[in-house]
């Protein structure tokens, strides 16, 4: 009898055996990692360019039209009753060979495969093989096989699992690569072993109780086994009797601490230990960290037509949140570091729930381990995105994916929400469809049937909704304001961000608006000359449709457009900002609606997009919008027509307070002024109406209301930027510098609009401490970072290093 023994199986080449590969690679056999990717294979060796450079990526694309092959030894001598190699990841259509016999045949990356290997195995070396189909023409095959079905993008991405956003996304490059994505292994056991152990933990009161199943493979039919679990507190055990694979438990420890999402408690979590025993010698384990948390959905009907809330320990949340893709096009190069320092990123922009989109992966133990530790709560969408499906012909795969992930997931406290699709229950309402389906399946049963019977099996105290955005009266449109969730893309799409103003949601799960990376990203990936908007490789790093003429548009009404591309970089980067920062304060303002989820945080590669932290994770000005936009207690001004101040309390304690309004002229003279006793219930909205002295300008040019209290400011400008009176060169600055510390120092006496230190342009690694900050007429700020480097005071107040908004609007 023996323990269950893991050998990791790391030392691999990879070599291309079909397919339009150049000649230079024929008969070239190269080093691969695994958890790894041809892609990045062949960079290490030197043979592929980075394909985030430039145009590289259009020289690509034979990459995912080759056939490759990858090869490994392992050595296995006899003792153990069984033999079995584990892949967490194979990326996509794979054959597995033994001494050169198949054993097994996969077509999924987003599922993990064991494959019993005992009858082919040799004492000494073994040889393994794994041969990797073409992902493109297998997806092309796949798509006439399955007979088509409607997408978006070029490529049939909806006919294989494979992570959708690798065949190109509007965000994303064209980099459909193969290789083994995670961990592979060689397990060899005797007796038994633990296939899954499932943890679902829930309150009784302040009782913490996890019902836990646990269900073991045998090679020993006979054997009486016993299942001990563990949390330090409390401890139960459970036989499993011979002929049986199966055994339920049952742990209660007594007055727990709850979980909770960040801000609103602690992040207690309890380790779980579960041992798999014969004779009482342990022969398997694992661990599992759970938290106490009960979360609810709330569809009640009321005035505005059908809540859509979430409660987690009863207490409503306020969703601020952010879409959440694959943080790199090779998921694989993400550690746990690159992860922290996201997630990071993410609280420092007061984001409180992360959706992780339907069209990347499943996201990795990091991920989740780490907030659950930071307590961001977690949406996870099953993976089916903007496109109908063959349901019958894959559900086994669809089954089988769904089954693994929930399995693995579910034990983390901080994911609340399962959700059954990105955009596909729209898309068949609004896209065209219909027709073209001409009656095939597209999805239906795996939303309304498959995922909630998982979810409900696997996953109790997990929340479940069918899509996003959906509705969950039957015969209303998928994203009718009035109910579920909605996603506003005419605004990015048609309109212009103002449009934010007028609409009404109950739970907004995504809208954005695009700008380019970062200066320094920018320059560090695409080396055009002259680089300007429409440059080669500015085109190629642009993938949304018509993406830079809906820039252009969504730009001139609010800022004139520039030509000079370190402007026209700072106009569309502060036009991000501006933008969802008219989204997410009309939204939180709104009292029906219950959560904001920004389109999106983060990049996988350097591109143009939606995202907040570009593809070298560098902070665009619009993470620093949402932080503000973010805030607990936060002022604004709302009304289209009547001007309100709107104050929004997300916090569990009253907001009592006196607020000073006034109207003012951009030099500082206050032409009328008023107070506010405010009176804001926990967790609530209030709407104040504002009076005509205060409300209505007589120069709207020149003139602002100002709203002010200890939780911050507001402010309301009656004219765009491009039609005020703000001028340029009135701000002063002063620089202090202590060891690598340096702070800046801001004054002006006139009103200088959305201050931003883009200091990633004289230190790429330096992070500033805010941006987008306005300085009232005689006010001051100061804006801090941390740099390496000598930078003197000319390269930190360069007009291309610190701007403002005034800069662009200041003609004179
Ligand atoms: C929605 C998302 C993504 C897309 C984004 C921007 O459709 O679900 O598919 O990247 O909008 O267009």
């Amino acid at each position: 009898m023996s323990a269950v023994r893991s050998v990791r199986l790391d030392t691999w080449t990879v070599r291309a055996v079909g397919g339009p590969y150049p000649q230079s690679l024929a008969h070239v056999t190269v080093p691969a990692t695994v958890p790894g990717s041809v892609h990045t294979d062949l960079m290490a060796a030197g043979l592929l360019a980075d394909p985030y450079l430039d145009e590289n990526e259009k020289q690509q694309s034979w990459v995912g039209l080759t056939d490759w092959v990858y090869d490994a030894r392992f050595d296995w001598q006899p003792g153990a009753d069984r033999a079995e190699l584990v892949f967490e990841g194979l990326d996509t259509i794979a054959t597995v060979l033994v001494n050169g016999v198949v054993v097994a045949q996969t077509r999924n990356m987003h599922r993990r495969y064991r494959i019993d290997v005992s009858a082919v195995v040799r004492p000494g070396p073994n040889d393994l093989q794994v041969r990797f189909a073409a992902p493109i023409p297998a997806a092309d095959l796949a798509s006439v096989e399955l007979g088509y079905r409607p997408h978006v993008n070029h490529h049939p991405y909806n006919a294989i699992r494979k992570m959708a956003c690798s065949f190109g996304w509007d965000w994303g490059p064209d980099l459909a690569t193969s290789g083994m994505w995670k961990p592979a292994s060689l397990q060899t056991w005797s007796t038994a072993r633990i296939v899954t152990s499932r943890p679902v933990a829930a309150l009784e009161g302040s009782t913490g109780v996890v019902d836990l199943v646990v269900e073991v493979d045998r090679a020993d039919a006979n054997a009486e086994l016993e299942v001990l679990v563990s949390s330090g507190m409390a401890t139960a055990t459970a036989i499993v009797a011979s002929g049986s694979s199966r055994a339920v438990l049952r742990l209660e420890i007594p007055a727990v601490a709850r979980w909770w999402p960040a801000g609103l408690g602690d992040q207690t979590l309890y380790d779980i230990v579960v041992s798999l025993r014969v004779a009482g010698d342990e022969i398997d384990s694992r661990t599992h960290r759970v938290g106490f948390r009960s979360v609810r959905l709330e569809q009640d009907e009321d005035d505005f037509g059908r809540s859509f809330r979430i409660l987690v320990n009863e207490t409503p949340i306020s969703v601020r949140g952010a879409n959440w893709i694959p943080d790199d096009a090779f998921p694989h190069r993400v550690d746990r570091e690159r992860y922290r320092h996201r997630l990071e990123q993410a609280l420092f922009g007061r984001i409180n729930l992360l959706r992780v989109w339907g069209g990347g992966i499943y996201e990795s133990e990091d991920f989740y381990d780490l907030c659950d530790e930071m307590g961001i709560l977690t949406w996870q969408d099953f993976l089916t995105t903007c496109a109908a499906y063959a349901e019958d012909e894959l559900w086994s795969e669809f089954e089988a994916e769904a089954r693994d992930n929930v399995t693995r997931l579910a034990p983390h406290p901080s994911l609340i929400m399962l959700n059954g699709t990105n955009e596909s229950i729209w898309g068949h309402e609004d896209w065209r469809w219909k027709p073209r389906l001409d009656g095939r399946t597209w999805g239906y049963r795996l939303y309304h049937e498959l995922f909630p019977q998982i979810v409900a099996e696997l996953a109790p105290h997990v929340l479940y909704t069918p899509g996003s955005p959906f509705s969950p009266d039957g015969s209303a449109h998928p994203n009718d304001p009035a109910q579920g969730t909605v996603h506003v893309w005419d605004v990015w799409n048609e309109l212009d961000y103002t449009a934010y103003r007028s609409k009404t949601a109950r739970f907004v799960s995504e809208f954005g608006w695009q700008a380019p990376p970062t200066m320094s990203t920018l320059t560090e990936s695409i080396h055009d000359r002259p680089l300007t908007p429409e440059s080669p490789g500015m085109l190629l790093h642009q993938k949304a449709l018509d993406g830079n003429v809906k820039l252009i548009d969504g730009l001139a009404p609010h800022l004139r457009v520039p030509d000079e591309i370190g402007d026209w970089h700072w106009a569309t980067s502060l036009n991000q900002a501006a933008a969802i920062t008219v989204g997410i304060e009309r939204f939180r303002a709104l009292p029906e609606c219950a959560g904001t989820v920004v389109w999106q945080l983060n990049d996988c590669w350097p591109v143009t997009s939606w995202a907040a932290v570009d593809g070298y994770g560098r902070p665009k000005p619009l993470l620093y919008a949402m932080r503000h936009a973010h805030a607990n207690r936060l002022l604004t001004f709302q009304g289209a027509g009547e001007l309100h101040l709107v104050a929004v309390n997300d916090t569990s304690t009253p907001w009592n307070e006196t607020v000073t309004l006034s109207r003012r002229r951009f030099d500082g003279e206050e032409l009328a002024s008023a107070v506010v006793e405010l009176s804001v219930a926990a967790f609530s909205k209030l709407w104040v109406p504002l009076d005509e002295e205060v409300a209505v300008a007589e120069d709207s040019a020149g003139e602002y209301v100002r709203a002010r209290s200890e939780e911050g400011t507001a402010r309301w400008f009656f004219a765009e930027y491009r039609d005020s009176d703000l001028r340029a060169g009135t701000l002063k600055t002063e620089m202090q510098r202590v060891g690598d510390r340096y702070r800046l120092t801001l004054r002006s006496e006139h009103l200088v609009r959305d201050v931003c230190l883009l200091v990633d342009q004289v230190d790429p690694d330096a992070v500033a401490s805010d941006m987008l900050v306005t300085l009232d007429p005689g006010a001051s700020a100061t804006i801090e970072f941390t740099s390496a480097r000598d930078i003197s005071y000319e390269q930190l107040t360069a007009s291309s290093v610190l701007r403002s908004a005034n800069d662009l609007v200041d003609r004179s």
